[in-house]
């Protein structure tokens, strides 16, 4: 027996693993104790890396679907087979014809971030679909029009400040999101310890709100009226100041004439809070020596996304907050390079989607809207789908309409190690290796992580026969894609990407290597694979990178190898302005799309709120759609149940355990009811990633407890506007017994 280490990929705390392999196969997983970051924290779910390892239902070979009947083919056969059908759809419909869908484990793998982006842009169709607009699209909206970077996003200096107001997140269960945290709720139990205070603003009374010094049950999609009542608050109190930042910002002025309206009075019956009560937490925000403001799923999944995402950084920001230490931060990943404005500013809705006009926001177009684009006969219309990582089926509105209208496309390819409720429609699946076989680093996480820190694995195991890690998978659909057929060399990707990667840094004055021989850098490249090659290409472009020989001791792939558990390159640091890519190279505090959409919110404050809402939840032992299938992570409190009020449950005639059918303006589904007081009266709460078990699927576990697709019920037509977001929280819906 021998042990690898292994950062986990199920999350995006990012924990290294030590696994334990016995004859080619990994058989245990506990936290490793050394990690610079994770420091041995494990959860049940990395845990059970083994079994999802080797889940016997998990694909290991190339599938191609003839009518009803699977067939394992060997690997050129199926890429022939994906290029003769993706193809045959450009030549007879054109490029715009096919879409592409990137679901969420895109940003848990390596080669997932190094190459579906490059996917989608070389499909060269508008038709770019993914994970974001059923989840965090608004923070990126935020953060493009504030700071001109759709990645520029702070996170809350967890480890040091003294007060954290944490709305619509539930790190306790889902370890954190938007802010890369091992271990969230031990760095939450010592926020307390050291004397911090901890408010949390959710529908529910979580395992979160249970750590808390305070619980704020909000009315569902209320929180942009909340945030902004806080901000009328401190205006009017004369407690606004951004302190340090205030020579890099411009807007606050407009911010403070468009709070006017939105007073602690005006929002409170609103948001279900009191209005003293919202002035005493705008005032224990701005009173602690340093605070934070962090708003995740619960907020960004709502009707008002865009605007709360900006209220959260504007809160930050009017508190002085924003870019100091103990309050929301910009990490400093290392795979990014230093020096000013990272990118052009940021556009928004460059281009609409054809049925509904809807806006592109940050190279995609909303996921509610990919049914639309399938189902509408005209020019333009999608007649074939590539899916990577993403089970659109039950993780997005609508899903049930996209599971009639996939049949009706003329090809569809899906990159999943499962067969399952998306899958089961392509006519070829590409399964990838598992996590085991995979070697990884974390672009994405880096980005959002509390300390900054660099880790690498190598994979621990070498593939089986007939396996192919997904970036060759990605490689070659890439190459498809450009018209280079099936057989084409795929390490001509990367050496491509290498070129543009370098002369763009040559030719910057900015850049470390500014001025220096492409060629010779090339050369100088970890001598390993290219998924090696390109990490040490970034690492060594890279904040601390050793510029290729100009900074002798920076970071290159070969010293982070020397550090099996990592490297700790320390707290994070204040990046204003050098972060900043907005045209006025300031912060800008009034975007004009938000002041905009402002007027919406407004008249929002009139509105009836009556109904029933409904919002969702997640479960410790779950992972969105695919983790139902592990024996190990099923049963106890990981059921599908539709959790009631029993204040609610009297009214309206329900009873524990009995089947309940919850109706929205879009459709229903029944569930059977638990009866908890952790819900707010008002609000019902159903998870997400369940409705298994249909005809054709092969997840033997998942489909013997199958629950139900709350997406039957969410209503694809309505988005947050700026973002496109869907909105999967505050639901109105009517609750019934079933029957
Ligand atoms: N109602 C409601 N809907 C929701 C949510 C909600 O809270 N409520 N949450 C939303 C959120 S936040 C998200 S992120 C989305 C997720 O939406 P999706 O990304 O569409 O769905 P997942 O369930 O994460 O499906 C991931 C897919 O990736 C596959 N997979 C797993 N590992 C790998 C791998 O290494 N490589 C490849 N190629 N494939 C892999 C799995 O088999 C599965 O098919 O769901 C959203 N939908
Ligand atoms: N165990 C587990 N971990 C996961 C996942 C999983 O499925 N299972 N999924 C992963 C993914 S893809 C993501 S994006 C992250 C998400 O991580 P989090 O953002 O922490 O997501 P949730 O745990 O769904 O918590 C969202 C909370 O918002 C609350 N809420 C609902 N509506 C509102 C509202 O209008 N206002 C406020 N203030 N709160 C509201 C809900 O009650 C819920 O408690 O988790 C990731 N980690
Ligand atoms: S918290 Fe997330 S990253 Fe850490 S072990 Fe659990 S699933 Fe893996
Ligand atoms: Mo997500």
């Amino acid at each position: 027996m021998e042990t690898a280490l292994r950062i986990c990929p199920l999350c995006e705390a990012t924990c290294g693993l030590t696994l334990t392999i016995d004859t080619g196969r990994v058989t245990a997983a506990r936290g490793d104790r050394q990690d610079v970051f994770s420091a041995g924290f494990v959860c049940p779910k990395g845990a059970t890396l083994p079994a999802l390892d080797n889940d016997p239902d998990r694909l290991r070979r190339p599938m191609v679907r003839e009518g009803g009947t699977w067939r394992e083919v060997d690997w050129p056969e199926a890429f022939a087979a994906v290029d003769a059908g993706l193809s045959g759809v450009v030549r007879r419909h054109g490029r715009d014809a096919v879409a592409a869908y990137l679901g969420n484990p895109n940003v848990h793998t390596l080669a997932g971030q190094l190459y579906s982006g490059l996917l989608a842009r070389t499909l060269g169709t508008p038709n770019v679909y993914s994970a974001s607009t059923v989840d965090q699209m608004p923070k990126h909206v935020s953060s493009g029009l504030m700071f001109g970077d759709p990645l520029a996003i702070p996170v809350p200096d967890l480890d040091r400040t003294d007060h954290l107001l944490m709305l619509g997140a539930n790190p306790v269960e889902s370890n954190g999101s938007l802010c890369t945290a091992p271990d969230f709720p031990g760095r939450l139990k010592a926020l307390r310890a050291r004397g911090g205070r901890l408010v949390v603003v959710d529908p529910r009374r979580t395992r979160t709100a249970d750590l808390a010094d305070e619980h704020v049950a909000i009315r569902p999609g209320t929180d942009a009226y909340l945030l902004f009542a806080m901000a009328q608050t401190l205006f009017a109190e004369d407690l606004a100041d951004p302190g340090a930042l205030a020579e890099h910002v411009e807007g606050v002025a407009e911010v403070r004439a468009l709070a006017k309206e939105f007073t602690p009075e005006a929002v409170a019956s609103v948001c279900g809070i009191d209005a003293d009560r919202i002035r005493t937490m705008a005032r224990d925000l701005a009173a602690a020596p340093t605070a934070a403001v962090y708003a995740r799923v619960g907020t960004t999944t709502a009707e008002f996304g865009t605007l709360t995402s900006w209220l959260v950084d504007v809160l930050n920001l009017i508190t002085g907050n924003l870019d100091r230490p103990g309050g929301a931060l910009f990490p400093r990943p290392a795979h990014r390079p230093a020096g000013a404005g990272r990118s052009r500013p940021f556009r928004l809705g460059r281009w609409r989607s054809r049925v509904r006009g809807l806006p592109e926001a940050k190279g995609e177009l909303p996921a509610v809207t990919l049914v639309d684009e399938i189902a509408t006969p005209g020019s333009g219309q999608v007649r074939a789908l590539v899916t990577v990582a993403g089970n659109p089926v039950l993780s997005t509105p609508g899903g049930d309409r996209l599971d009639r209208e996939l049949p009706g496309l003329e090809f569809m390819v899906s990159v999943d190690p499962y067969l399952n409720e998306t899958t089961r429609h392509a006519h070829v699946i590409l399964p990838p290796a598992p996590p085991s076989r995979t070697p990884h680093f974390d672009l994405a996480f880096g980005e959002l992580a509390v300390r900054n820190t660099v880790r690498y694995s190598p994979a621990p195991l070498p593939l089986d026969e007939g396996e192919a890690d997904e970036s060759l998978i990605l490689r070659r659909l890439v190459q498809i894609a450009a018209g280079q057929g099936p057989e084409a060399d795929p390490d001509a990707v990367d050496e491509a990407e290498t070129a543009r990667i370098l002369a763009r840094a040559v030719a910057d004055p900015d850049s470390s290597v500014h001025g220096r021989d492409p060629d010779e850098l090339t050369a100088a490249l970890y001598p390993g694979t290219w998924s090696e090659r390109r990490v040490d290409l970034l690492l060594r472009l890279g904040s601390y990178g050793d510029a290729f020989g100009a900074r002798p001791g920076g970071l290159t792939l070969q010293r982070v190898l020397d550090a099996p558990h990592g490297v700790d390159l320390g707290p994070l640091d204040s990046r204003v302005p050098e972060i900043l890519s907005t045209a006025s190279g300031r912060v800008e505090a009034c975007p004009a799309p938000v002041a905009e959409d402002v007027a919406r919110l407004g008249e929002g404050l009139a509105a009836r709120r009556d109904s029933l809402v409904l919002v969702g939840r997640r479960h410790l032992r779950s992972n969105n759609s695919w983790a139902h299938n592990l024996p190990r992570l099923t049963g106890g409190s990981n059921t599908c149940t539709l959790h009631v009020h029993p204040d609610d449950a009297d009214r309206l005639g329900l009873t524990e355990s009995a089947e309940a059918t919850v109706r929205s303006a879009y459709g229903e589904v029944s569930a059977p009811v638990e009866l908890t007081d952790t819900v707010a009266p008002g609000v019902v709460s159903l998870p997400h990633g369940w409705g298994h078990g249909v005809p054709g699927t092969r997840m033997t576990v998942a489909a013997q407890n199958p629950g139900v697709n709350v997406n039957a019920v969410t209503d694809p037509s309505v988005v947050d506007p700026l973002s496109g977001n869907a909105v999967l929280n505050g639901v109105p819906v009517t609750v019934l017994p079933h029957g």
